[in-house]
């Protein structure tokens, strides 16, 4: 579906996420064979994911251009939200299975802005990452509104094109 605003064609397709439906507003970068998009519950603000096009559920199963394709828009959207969270350092993890606390089937690497004194411990953000699905204690673990989510897109969005 295509829609024409401001004379500009913008291209409203979502795309699949393992069972979930990610909308054009969450997403803030595409490439042919990957894309990136803001998280419904993020462990802190920034952390986003980064996932191939096609529907994929082990690290194993990805083509190797895949790789190369997920790999180098991960390293850029690394800086970006480094860059837009005023962060340091960053977290970029895969979960990749059941046992290692994958739940959508769907290989996404995680990419977690970081700075200094954030967690207490620096692996405490493993353990948040893993209590994404189940348990929803603070502000941060609520699913974030649609609105919510489309700011952050379009901010990261601009930032990565500076
Ligand atoms: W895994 O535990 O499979 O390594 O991580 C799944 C991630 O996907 C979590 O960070 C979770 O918040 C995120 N997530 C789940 N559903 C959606 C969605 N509809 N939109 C954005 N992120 C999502």
């Amino acid at each position: 579906l295509d829609l024409y605003t401001f004379g500009q064609v913008i291209s409203m397709a979502s795309l699949r996420f393992g069972q979930h439906l990610i909308t054009s507003s969450q997403i803030f970068f595409q490439s042919s064979l990957s894309f990136a998009f803001v998280n419904i519950r993020p462990v802190v603000l920034g952390h986003v994911l980064v996932a191939p096009k096609r529907l994929v559920k082990r690290f194993a199963g990805l083509t190797q251009e895949e790789i190369t394709d997920l790999f180098i828009n991960s390293q850029r959207v690394c800086a970006t939200v480094e860059r837009a969270y005023n962060a340091t350092s960053c977290t970029i993890a895969i979960q990749d299975g059941h046992d290692a606390g994958q739940t959508v089937e769907h290989v996404h690497v995680h990419i977690v802005p970081r700075r200094s004194g954030d967690f207490k411990r620096y692996d405490d953000v493993y353990d948040k990452i893993n209590e994404c699905e189940s348990s929803l204690d603070s502000w941060q673990r609520t699913a974030r509104s649609e609105q919510d989510m489309n700011e952050e897109a379009s901010h990261l969005a601009a930032m990565l094109k500076q």
